[in-house]
């Protein structure tokens, strides 16, 4: 998938629809008509164009780095004074100490924009100067950057920036509501955020904010600034028990994010946020039915039992993007795709076959052969039990006591799950 095509952004790593390109085509048996299974993009080093990859480690981290690059990176530009609370809020919203101290390494020397470790997170931060103080400093660094970047692929530029204004400063300068129209002329898309909002919540959950606040934001919407609908979004980035102050509004700011982020960085933005687990689903669902439906396409002529792994790369494909959109680390993601589809019990044998004897009913089929719907199902199946244990490890399960992958565990989730979908749906329906 090309950054230019956001229609589909399901379509995990290879594009296995594309009937009539590269290589010979293995499962045609001779029709001499365009072939109607896909082309097959080879996985693992040594494997010639259109022979049937195996599942190994080497096809899986392949799979991994495509998909990677597909999603690409979400590059956030945070300005605002200083303490009013950027790197708190950026750590509530995609978790862990993204924004600490040490904040990531630069992209380059003296640029402000650090890659965060998984590599699907970039944050400009132009840290030590100050809006009002060093504006056009900030501004012409920012400017040539965005320049600079103009050039390079989607995934290096900024798409988006938030100022930061401290509600309880109960004040807007002038010196701001300047930068930030400054900001707009860079073409840069501003999401305008009032920080540390006091805000408590009733017996119903009716959440409260403090008036003094509420005045604050109808006075800076009075000035018609550039910003995602004109006015600030409240927030609360961290919960304070001592005054029963609550958490609020990161949705929100994370919803405004994603209208005015451009459509290509979405996918990244999905991956790299840790607050919206509905969004990640909803991606994963996606590749999955792009892949139930690519798999069906090529169990069009029906495949012979033992070809099966002409779904390889299509699952491979598909789990992979999956564990991008959970933001799991490639080394984790491949050790877990191994243990749940327990190849490596088999001495990294083809793969779909061995994943084929696990579903249960498969013995059953006539003729020892694989449908177009027979291939979708199983392939939904696999997508499903491999989105649950994706799901477990980025809520930090399976692990041992020292930390490793319980791979054991992974592979009974993934087996339950799977047993779970095809007893649900049953096989050679037509995946949805
Ligand atoms: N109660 C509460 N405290 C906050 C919130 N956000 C930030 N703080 C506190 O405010 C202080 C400054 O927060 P930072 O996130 O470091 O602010 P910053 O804007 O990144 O500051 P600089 O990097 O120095 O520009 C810290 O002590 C935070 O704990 C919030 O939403 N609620
Ligand atoms: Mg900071």
């Amino acid at each position: 998938m090309s950054h230019s095509d956001p229609a589909d952004p399901g379509t995990g790593g290879p594009a296995p629809a594309d009937p009539g390109t590269g290589g010979p085509a293995p499962a045609d048996p001779g029709t001499g008509g365009p072939a109607p299974a896909p082309a097959i993009t080879p996985y693992g080093p040594g494997q010639p164009a259109g022979s049937v990859p195996e599942w190994s480690q080497a096809a899986f981290e392949q799979a991994f780095s495509d998909a990677e690059l597909a999603i690409g990176r979400f590059n956030l530009a945070v300005f605002g004074k200083t303490g009013v609370g950027k790197s708190t809020l950026v750590n509530a919203i995609f978790g862990e100490a993204v924004a600490a101290t040490g904040i990531g390494r630069p992209v380059t020397m003296g640029s402000h924009l650090y890659v965060h470790r998984t590599g699907k997170l970039g944050i400009y931060d132009t840290q030590g100067l100050e809006v009002g103080r060093d504006t056009e400093r900030i501004v012409g660094e920012l400017q040539r950057f965005i320049e600079h970047t103009r050039t390079l692929p989607f995934s290096e530029q900024v798409h988006l920036a938030w100022y930061c204004v401290r509600a309880t400063d109960r004040r807007f300068e002038d010196t701001e509501a300047a930068f930030v129209r400054q900001l707009a002329t860079l073409e840069l898309p501003v999401v305008l955020v009032l920080t540390q909002v006091p805000g408590r919540r009733d017996a119903g959950g009716q959440l409260y904010l403090a008036p003094d606040v509420l005045e604050l934001a109808r006075q800076i919407e009075a000035q018609g600034l550039p910003v995602h609908e004109g006015r600030p979004v409240l927030v609360n980035a961290l919960a304070d028990p001592f005054t029963g102050v609550e958490q609020h509004g990161l949705l929100d700011l994370l919803d405004a994010s994603f209208r005015l982020a451009p459509q290509e960085a979405a996918e990244a933005l999905v991956a790299a946020q840790k607050i919206d687990p509905a969004r990640k689903a909803a991606a994963a669902e996606k590749a999955v039915n792009s892949a139930a439906a690519a798999a069906t396409a090529a169990g069009f002529t029906p495949i012979p039992f033992a070809d099966a792994a002409i779904l390889v790369p299509i699952q491979i494909g598909m789990m992979a993007r999956i564990a991008n959109i959970y933001d799991i680390p490639m080394e984790r993601a491949t050790v877990a795709s191994l243990a749940a589809t327990t190849v490596t019990t088999q001495g990294g044998r083809a793969a779909a076959t061995g994943l084929l004897k696990m579903v249960p009913g498969i013995g059953t089929l006539a003729g020892g052969v694989i449908t177009g719907g027979v291939a979708g199902s199983i392939t939904f199946a696999v997508g499903h039990a491999w989105h649950r244990v994706c799901i477990g490890m980025a809520e930090g399960k399976y692990q041992t006591v020292s930390g490793t992958l319980d791979s054991q565990m992974v592979q009974r989730v993934f087996n339950d799950e799977l047993a779970a979908t095809v007893r649900r749906r049953g096989l050679g329906k037509r995946s949805r």
